[in-house]
């Protein structure tokens, strides 16, 4: 990309002085006396770097592969394999100083030594710490919303949405990052923006340097517009919030993810001039590390009536993508996959899975597994998995993965490499109707390796898991649950253990 804005539009000329000032990206020149551009090539020759130019600065040279955990191995550039030829980089996650190609392999759910496989021979056990609430005790209620959950080297740092009671607007809504320990004690907790919006949660990343959020509010004449901002491990906002979209009507429903190079943020967008209002359209937006947008908005599925409540997952070569259609009034799941730089690659495969309520998608050895489910004119009494490969083809087939309950709701998932953590809450031991959390381990054709384990018991309900791998070789799980009378966030966890 070569910039030639400064250079004046002068036609006729007989020198170069002619032409306007001097631009870092385009040199004037007076040729038969006509003003041409020559343009600054800013080709490095390196691969492993994105070569631009501004009109100011001239040629700037991004690196693609980075080193932000600290643990001398650089990560791959996107749409690369680690180590692999052309990559740049060969450490398999750059957000995690314990895992490197070399480095011995420990019982604490993380891939260590880079082989792809996380606790090669290895179990996990339900933690013996029971769930601690961990959202602000002051609040009337608590949502997880689209809030995520992500781990530094010292904390497990989510966000929620806090709920209180206000005499004037009746109810308030704030947006929280928080900090917490191993047992689930604050270590900081800060809001994610001062302005006086209804403000939600919203998904949060890791880069293994800084914390990343995105959300949408309202603090322009009542328009949802999605909004983007980052803080440090510590939890110290370090930027204003950049602003993501701006359309005509509301822009929702952010997910945001670190590929190891760059943030990613999908979002549904209204009103965007190209049909009736209530279409809704699903965009990506490239974001640096330092918090700068890279491009603008790229279209990434607009071609159905009504697309919406986009999630993304970062694939080794692609960014897989499950978002929902309306199709009758009923929701109905699509995926798609695109290039590291959100160029649609693959095709579009039939939508499946009809009534679904709530959804998830983790890329898992070299396919993204998606997770749902269901609530038409009965609630599903089962969580349903499909997988597809990085082309978007169909490698497992729709099915139900877990059994024995009347209702199943929510739920989540994490990659173990070669197998899969599962997350769900339904009521199988419980009275109908009472959802508490269980897990279970799946291989990648979703066939059950380790059945039914009991996460969570008697907390008078627990839906909406989060889970990630953090600080004291825990698998830490956030979860709404209402053991204090009230909706709140609660905290509980796994862990690996010798296998049996
Ligand atoms: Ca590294
Ligand atoms: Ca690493
Ligand atoms: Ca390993
Ligand atoms: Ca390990």
């Amino acid at each position: 990309m070569t910039g030639t804005g400064g250079v004046a539009p002068v036609q006729h000329c007989t020198t170069a002085a002619d032409c306007g000032p001097p631009n870092a990206c385009g040199q004037a020149i007076c040729e038969q006396n006509q003003c041409q551009v020559k343009a600054v090539s800013c080709d490095d020759t390196d691969p492993c770097t994105e070569d631009t130019c501004e009109d100011t600065l001239g040629c700037r040279h991004r690196p693609l592969a980075l080193d932000l955990d600290g643990d001398k191995h650089k990560s791959p550039r996107p749409g690369f394999a680690p180590g692999a030829p052309g990559s740049c980089g060969d450490d398999c996650d750059d957000t995690n100083a314990a895992s490197f190609p070399g480095n011995p392999e420990m019982c604490d759910g993380i891939d260590n030594d880079c082989d792809g496989v996380v606790d090669n021979g290895f179990g996990y056990q339900t933690s013996s710490l029971a769930p601690v609430r961990v959202s602000a005790l002051d609040s009337a209620r608590s949502q997880r919303d689209e809030g995520g959950l992500v781990a530094t080297p010292d904390a497990f740092v989510f966000t929620y949405t806090g709920l209180y009671d206000d005499p004037v607007t009746q109810q308030r809504h704030e947006s929280r990052l928080k900090g917490i320990d191993a047992k689930g004690s604050a270590l900081f907790e800060t809001p994610v923006s001062d302005v006086n919006a209804s403000t939600y949660a919203g998904p949060v990343a890791w880069s293994g340097r800084d914390l990343a959020t995105a959300w949408s509010d309202a603090r322009l004449d009542g328009n949802y517009e999605v909004y983007a901002t980052q803080f440090s491990a510590a939890g110290a906002l370090l930027r204003p919030a950049a602003r993501v979209t701006n359309s005509e009507n509301f822009s929702l429903h952010p997910s945001l993810k670190w590929n190891q190079s760059e943030f990613l943020i999908a979002f549904d967008d209204r009103g965007s001039g190209t049909g009736p209002m209530d279409r809704s359209q699903i965009f990506g937006q490239r974001v640096a590390p330092d918090g700068s947008l890279i491009g603008g908005n790229v279209l990434l599925v607009g071609d159905d009536p009504v697309v919406e409540y986009p999630a993304i997952s970062i694939g080794q070569h692609r960014v897989g993508l499950v978002y929902t259609s309306d199709v009758n009034n009923r929701s109905q799941l699509g995926f798609r996959v695109f290039s590291p730089s959100l160029a649609a690659a693959g095709s579009k495969p039939l939508p499946f899975a009809l009534d679904v309520q709530s959804f998830s998608v983790e890329f898992v050895g070299d396919r993204f597994v998606v997770l749902w489910d269901t609530n038409g004119d009965v609630r599903g009494d089962a969580i349903w998995a499909a997988a597809y490969d990085e082309d978007a083809n169909l490698t497992a087939a729709p099915r139900p993965i877990t059994s024995g309950a009347h209702m199943a709701r929510s739920q989540a998932a994490l990659s173990l490499g070669d197998r899969l953590l599962v997350v769900w809450a339904d009521d199988a031991r419980g009275p109908l109707g009472s959802y508490e959390l269980y897990w279970q381990i799946l291989d990648l054709n979703l066939n059950v390796l380790v059945p039914r384990q009991t996460l969570t018991m008697g907390s008078n309900g627990a839906l909406n898991p989060a889970l990630v791998v953090g600080p004291g070789r825990k698998i830490g799980v956030t979860f709404e649950g209402w053991a204090s009378g009230s909706q709140q966030v609660y905290f509980t966890s796994l862990e690996c253990a010798p296998a049996r």
